[in-house]
Parts: C-alpha cells; structure tokens; sequence
C-alpha cells in the first residue's frame, strides 16, 4: 500500500516534469518567434526572401558557350521583373591551378525570367551563384552546384 503510493507520487513528480519541460520548450520557441517577428518589420536589416531557380541550356553545361535561364519570383510567388542578375560560375583552386571565375550579366526576358549566355570555361564541378539586385542593392541570392561536362 505504502509502496504502490510512492511509486504513483514518482510517477506524478515525473509527469509535472515532463510538463515543466515542455512548457520551458514552448516559452522559448515563442520567444524565439517573436523575435523572429520584431526582425522581419525591419526591412532595412531583413533581406526580402526570393525563389530563385537556376537552370542551364543544354543540362548539364558542357565546356564553352552555354545558355543560363533564371526565374526570380518574391516571396509571394509574384515574379521580380525589374532587377539586376548576373551568374558567376567559379571553380575553386585545383593544386596548381588557379580559381577561375566567369561572371555573365542575365537580360529580363518576360514575368521574372533572366537569360543570358556564358562560358564554363573547363568541365568538372562549378558553383554557380545568382545574384539579384535592384539599383545596385543585392535584394537576394543563391548558390546552385553544376557538373559541366
Ligand atoms: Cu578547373
């Protein structure tokens, strides 16, 4: 009798832990999202979130001239048309070969889509990193790694 209710006190002890836990756990998610939300007002040191998506005529790229398509659309999905975008291919340094790096200016074709054409200058792993800006100001970007053959 006596045992079953210490075991049954133990249980309960453990219990309105398990829930002090939990609670702990959500007061500070909810502190961590509403500092998430105080940062998201200030558009000054928050960069609007873009979808960028990156593509390549032909895919994967070969060694030489290749066409370079990118889709920028805002966090609501409505496509960004009036900015800034260039694609900088860049393969780090292989023993004694030095980086290369490639940058190609992207022209605005229609509803947020980029298009410019660009050399990969040798097979092998590149990363490409599209940057979007408007007036001068990069406003996004993103990093898509390429396998040119
Ligand atoms: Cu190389």
């Amino acid at each position: 009798m006596s045992q079953t209710s210490t075991q049954r006190g133990q249980k309960i002890s453990g219990f309105s832990r398990t829930i002090a836990g939990a609670a702990l756990a959500v007061s500070v998610a909810m502190a961590v999202s509403s500092q998430m939300a105080v940062a998201s007002q200030k558009p000054e040191t928050q960069k609007p979130m873009l979808d960028i998506t990156f593509s390549s005529k032909p895919s994967p790229p070969k060694t030489g001239d290749n066409t370079f398509d990118v889709m920028v659309k805002d966090a609501s999905g409505k496509p960004v048309t009036d900015a800034e975008v260039t694609a900088t291919l860049v393969m780090p340094k292989m023993g004694s070969m030095p980086e290369m790096k490639n940058s190609v200016a992207l022209k605005h074709q229609k509803e947020g889509r980029y298009v410019g054409t660009g050399q990969v200058m040798m097979a092998g792993k590149w990363d490409v990193t599209v940057m979007v800006k408007r007036a001068g100001k990069e406003i996004g970007s993103k990093k898509f790694p390429i396998t040119a053959q």
